[in-house]
């Protein structure tokens, strides 16, 4: 057995659009995601995140299945459009006492409180007022809803990320379309909405550190894992094109304050006006990185992606139900690469894991696919913190089955099932065997 270090937090994760259901109770705001959701041809399966788990009027219950996962973390977000279902202005009493609860009950239970302050579910009135991310204003209206969320659990949460995976919800929202708010435009569109998401997470970093004392603050970032198809120079080229796209962007602005220079270069006549200033504020020291991890990419010089010119070649490592391809070494290779290049102070795995087509036999799901890759990815991060990198913590994605956005709810990526038409939470085979992994905080 690999022995994990003392105090490593051993938890899942989940989002506030995913999992809580009670769309229209105590004063919540309409979100993006509400409206394009409602919106015909856009989700999958046609649902909503109307019902989702119901977590909102559930939360006891689910805090007991994390404690009796033996689970020490849980990483969740705060809807904001519970908290100023405006955006701003006018706050709701009733969505702060939820959250406020809602981390009593986990510190009861000695399960630290993760919390993230935006996973993509933007009150609709922001939506509204000068199209949400795109505006540069609504800076300021996120430093507002941090401020007042930070003063009313800073006492409480103590580890705090602004953002989730700001580079999948500027372009899957914005470039794409297959994301709330469902615009697709040019890349410039895109790029505003990122640079505006870091510049809301620098200003925020100061109000959370004002309002939690001794808080860890940090961001959650989707990473990939790159690699070359060939050693030819077009290929190597390609991929150091793509990690630059998807992964350096963020990794260079947060750290060292500048976009990498290939891409500022490549897409000029699409970056976003900045002020002087604008990229002290995005590298504001964070206490930790939170890594998402699910993929890598085997890359070559191609015409598959717009703008950098790349293609993705094929492996013959197996594949999750969604078609992401399992391979348990991208979380070693992106965990030493991020300690080498940018030494975070220290690291969580914030989201890992894998949907397949669970089945429900009685009261068993036998995921033996989902135990194989959570052990594979355990063993790679153990392997990396033997080799001194500073990781603290792993959130598996997700403590239950849920709404799976665009997918709706035909993905299942839980280490419990959800059975949607009772609401009923059935311990998967992968819940157990996260439960020994954290009891003997060991793989
Ligand atoms: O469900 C999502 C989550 O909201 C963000 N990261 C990836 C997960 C799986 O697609």
């Amino acid at each position: 057995m690999t022995p994990f270090p003392k105090d490593f937090i051993w938890g899942t994760a989940t989002a506030a659009y995913q999992i809580e259901g009670a769309a229209d109770e105590d004063g919540r705001g309409a979100s993006i995601w509400d409206v394009f959701a409602d919106t015909p041809g856009k989700i999958i399966d046609n649902s909503s995140g109307d019902i989702a788990t119901d977590h909102y009027h559930r939360w006891r219950d689910d805090i007991a299945l994390m404690k009796s996962l033996n689970l020490n973390g849980y990483r969740f977000s705060i809807a904001w459009s519970r908290i100023l279902p405006e955006g701003r202005g006018k706050v709701n009493q009733a969505g702060i006492d939820f959250y406020s609860r809602l981390v009593d009950g986990l510190l009861e239970a000695g399960i630290k409180p993760f919390a993230t302050l935006y996973h993509w579910d933007l009150p609709q009135a922001l939506q509204d007022d000068g199209k949400g991310w795109q505006r540069r204003g609504i800076v300021d209206d996120f430093v507002e809803y941090t401020d007042v969320l930070s003063r009313a659990l800073g006492d409480r949460v103590k580890h705090w990320m602004t953002l989730n995976e700001p580079l999948i919800f500027s372009l899957f929202g914005h470039l794409f379309g297959s994301h709330a708010p469902g615009i697709q435009d040019m890349p410039n569109v895109a790029f505003a909405v990122a640079h505006h998401a870091l510049l809301a997470h620098g200003k925020a970093v100061p109000v959370l550190r004002a309002n939690s004392k001794d808080a860890e603050v940090g961001i959650a970032l989707h990473l990939q894992d790159v690699t070359p198809a060939s050693d030819s120079e077009s290929d190597v080229a390609a991929a150091h094109r793509y990690d630059s796209f998807i992964n350096n962007w963020y990794l260079d602005s947060l750290f060292k304050g500048s976009y990498p220079q290939d891409m500022v270069e490549m897409f000029s006549y699409f970056m976003p006006p900045m002020l002087p200033a604008d990229m002290a504020t995005i590298s504001t020291p964070i206490d930790f990185l939170g890594v998402n991890l699910y993929e890598r990419r085997v890359v070559g010089e191609g015409d598959e992606q717009p703008f950098i010119n790349v293609r993705f070649v094929p492996t013959d490592s197996p594949r999750t139900s969604f078609g992401w391809e399992i391979y348990p070494p991208a979380i070693y290779n992106v965990l030493k690469r991020v300690q080498r290049d940018y030494a975070p102070k220290a690291i969580y795995i914030t989201e890992n894991g894998a949907s397949f087509d669970d089945v429900l036999e009685g009261d068993q799901v036998h995921d033996q696919q989902r135990v194989d890759y959570l052990k594979g990815y355990f063993e790679q991060a153990g392997r990396a913190i033997s080799e001194g990198v500073p990781l603290k913590g792993y959130f598996v994605w997700s403590l239950m089955d849920n709404f799976e956005w665009g997918e709706g709810y035909t993905r299942r990526f839980g280490v419990v099932y959800t059975d949607y038409p009772t609401q009923r939470r059935i311990v998967k085979d992968s819940g157990k065997y996260l439960a020994e992994v954290a009891k003997n905080n060991a793989v």
